[in-house]
């Protein structure tokens, strides 16, 4: 199937079973398994990133400052195809990359344990602060606007004056919770225009299954590097609350099932704080907790802008697939909310031991 796409990779596809691999949603991934070596193949969603260019470009400017100032970094960036590039465009007009497997590494998609969230916390926070002194002038915007919460919100009150009647009755509850929550809104609003924060390096889509682990379940590294670009220490906080801290995921339709596991924030606290304590500012700090109404509240717009839109961007695996995930955001956005006095008292707690 992908056998002239091999062949420029400088591979023979008669020697690689080839299976999809992975669950996300944007890009196209199968795995190579061969002989001697595995590969990740990944056809990029150029409607989603548009320059893919712009990924490569980034990539290898990050590689190789961290080659430099930390060699023993595993940072999976991909290879070169024969072309020396690193984008092999198919006769179709799609854009192809390939990475080395990395041996004895699985994903989870769910946190079954509170060291896997440490440490998970403790790689994004790692990643962040090696690169403190690395001029994000010179990253591209991979998605401007990616993680731009009034620009989300502008996009779902557009979508909610097109879309058709019967959706957005199915999805009226949906629509009150954003209306009901507008404070988020307005704090970020305050945070981004008044610069109160600084923009980093950051990943942008901490979910689980976008770090690798060993068969010891320890983090080795991660992967999903695409939207590695300028943005808000928030984003990265924000998504790690939004997928680690409910036993089930974004995909769940058992809303019972949706609680917050209190236990394993302070996992994320202390494993990202072990990287960036020192280095993030006190504004930062104090917008810890924030950072997960952010991120969940923006998942949820997205998800619920999808369904108005039709699923336009995220596919639908059923009928109303993206409200069900809205509903799921809307449903963690309470439970998260439930639990922040108990978060603050963490927190104190966590500062104290450390003090
Ligand atoms: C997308 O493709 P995947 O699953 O890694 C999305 C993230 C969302 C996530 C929700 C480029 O990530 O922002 O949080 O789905 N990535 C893009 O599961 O839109
Ligand atoms: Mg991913």
């Amino acid at each position: 199937m992908f056998d002239n796409i091999l062949i420029s990779f400088g591979l023979k596809s008669a020697d690689y079973k080839v299976e999809a691999f992975g669950s996300g949603l944007i890009n196209h991934t199968y795995k190579l398994t061969g002989k001697a070596h595995d590969y990740v193949l990944q056809q990029i969603n150029t409607n989603v990133f548009k320059k893919p260019h712009n990924i490569v470009n980034n990539l290898s400017l990050v590689k190789e400052y961290l080659s430099e100032t930390n060699p023993d970094y595993l940072f999976v960036a991909p290879l070169k195809a024969l072309s020396n590039d690193f984008l092999v465009k198919s006769a179709t007009g799609d854009y192809f990359r390939l990475f080395p497997f990395v041996k004895g590494s699985h994903t989870v998609n769910t946190l079954e344990n509170e060291q896997e969230a440490y440490q998970a916390a403790q790689q994004f926070g790692r990643f962040t602060r090696m690169l403190h002194d690395f001029d994000i002038n010179k990253l591209e915007y991979t998605l401007v606007d990616f993680h731009n919460l009034k620009l989300r919100f502008d996009q779902f009150k557009a979508a909610s004056v097109t879309a058709n009647a019967l959706r957005l009755a199915q999805a009226s509850d949906e629509i009150k919770a954003v209306y009901n929550n507008l404070q988020i809104l307005q704090t970020y609003n305050e945070l981004v225009s008044n610069n109160k924060i600084p923009l980093r390096v950051v990943h942008h889509d901490t979910k689980i299954n976008n770090v690798l682990f060993d068969a010891n379940k320890n983090a080795l590294c991660l992967v999903d590097l695409d939207t590695v670009m300028p943005g808000y220490y928030l984003s990265d906080i924000g998504d790690m609350m939004r997928t680690y801290l409910s036993p089930v995921n974004e995909e769940e339709t058992d809303l019972s099932q949706i609680h917050v596991r209190e236990d394993f924030f302070r996992c994320i606290y202390k494993g990202y704080m072990s990287e960036m304590g020192s280095i993030l500012t006190e504004t930062e700090k104090q917008h810890f907790i924030f950072s997960g109404e952010m991120m969940i509240y923006m998942q949820g717009l997205r998800f619920l802008t999808d369904f108005l839109n039709n699923d336009i961007y995220y596919g639908a695996k059923y009928p109303d697939h993206n409200l069900v995930r809205a509903k799921n955001q809307f449903k963690l956005l309470t439970e998260y909310l439930n639990a922040e006095p108990t978060f603050k008292t963490m927190i104190a707690s966590v500062d104290k031991e450390f003090l």
